[in-house]
């Protein structure tokens, strides 16, 4: 039997900026727009892969967006095979860096290039990656940033109604560490013992401040304390998992794998939670996964919840999955959450359709 094979045709990159319902404050920006890229690549036999970018920094399209449609010319009439598409793009931007803008740009390629062999397959990614369709356990993350403790409280009501949640992330690092303290005792007070809160200072400490503040509320029975401290600096996160009960997670900010590896080495963190844009796609995340498995640390997803719900369902440590309805303006069918778990729809692929209106409304002039 001669298998058949997609072949990779072209690929379009459109960039379009939304607006933040509840902006992203936190100690170290501010995000009032919301930048996305929306990947379409067409094979020969008709079938389109799709995916999304989200590189936070609306400049950034205009890197990105070349970088996108180099690959277009570039792999013409190479086979939709997801492990080779990673490492030809890879290897062809190797002299500019593994990690950085280079590896953002093969993520959104290799997503939609996953999503297109599962549609050929007409099975959706879970299953084509050896799962079954189910729900994952999910968290909401859309809000909780750096305002007053009351708005903070009456926020977190909200967002637990917004899917039966059981989990809300806040952030931290307000300028006086009373003011954070206060947040989360509000917090709490409005949702009762039950909801696990899991908190994020999103790099805004340095480690002199990091050590005490951290200390400070290693009482609380937090699920997770994320990224206290500059994202790279595995050996004070050594040093802060060492002495926190606490579990420190850290991983939106890997680059491949191999930056995994390397923290769990370091003893950096006690759980992981890559990001899809930097992890490495879909295949990034599969060998990431790997290797947090063999470790048995929980791993966790950031953003993109349409194919983190995906690779959950496979994932040996799968923990929480970030839920973030950022992107759902430009998606026809959103996903749907309840009793706080994502509910994967039974099609094929990821699931993603764009809502052209919105989109011709929101296309970025880059
Ligand atoms: C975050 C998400 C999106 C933009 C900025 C910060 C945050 C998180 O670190 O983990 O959700
Ligand atoms: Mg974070």
């Amino acid at each position: 039997m001669k298998t058949e094979q997609l072949t990779f045709k072209s690929l379009r990159a459109r960039p379009v900026v939304l607006n933040l319902k509840r902006p992203v404050t936190a100690r170290i920006a501010t995000i009032t727009e919301w930048p996305l890229i929306l990947i379409d690549l067409y094979t020969e036999e008709g079938i389109t892969g799709r995916s999304y970018l989200e590189p936070y920094v609306v400049k950034s399209l205009r890197y990105l967006v070349p970088a996108l449609e180099d690959f277009s010319e570039m792999l013409k009439g190479q086979p939709i095979a997801p492990a080779e598409l990673y490492d030809t793009a890879r290897k062809s931007l190797h002299f500019v860096g593994y990690g950085g803008l280079a590896m953002i740009a093969v993520s959104g390629l290799d997503m939609a290039a996953w999503d297109a062999l599962a549609k050929a397959a007409n099975l959706p990614l879970c299953v084509l990656l050896g799962g079954s369709v189910g729900p994952v356990k999910s968290y909401n993350s859309n809000g909780l940033w750096l305002k007053a403790p009351a708005a903070v409280a009456s926020e977190a009501l909200e967002l637990r109604e917004e899917g039966g949640f059981e989990g809300l992330k806040l952030r931290l690092g307000r300028e006086d560490p009373e003011d954070d303290l206060k947040t989360l005792e509000a917090v709490r007070a409005a949702l009762g013992p039950d909801v696990e809160l899991m908190i994020d200072y999103n790099q805004g400490l340095s480690m002199a401040e990091a050590m005490p503040r951290c200390q400070m509320i290693d009482g609380l029975g937090l699920s997770w304390i994320e990224e206290p401290i500059v994202y790279d600096n595995f050996d004070a996160y050594a040093q802060l998992a060492a002495d926190l009960k606490t579990p420190i997670q850290i991983g939106e900010n890997f680059y491949g794998p191999r930056d995994l590896h390397l923290a769990l080495q370091k003893k950096a963190c006690d759980f992981v939670m890559p990001d899809f844009m930097r992890i490495g796609g879909v295949t990034g995340w599969l060998r990431a996964a790997a290797i947090a498995g063999a470790a048995g640390v929980p791993m966790s997803t950031h953003l993109y919840p349409e194919v983190a719900a995906h690779v959950m369902r496979v994932t040996e440590t799968a923990h929480w999955l970030e839920w973030q309805d950022w992107a759902n303006p430009i998606l026809q069918e959103p996903y749907e959450i309840w009793d706080g778990f994502l509910q994967i729809p039974d099609l094929p692929g990821i699931g993603l359709e764009w809502n052209e209106d919105v989109v011709t409304a929101n296309l970025a002039d880059i």
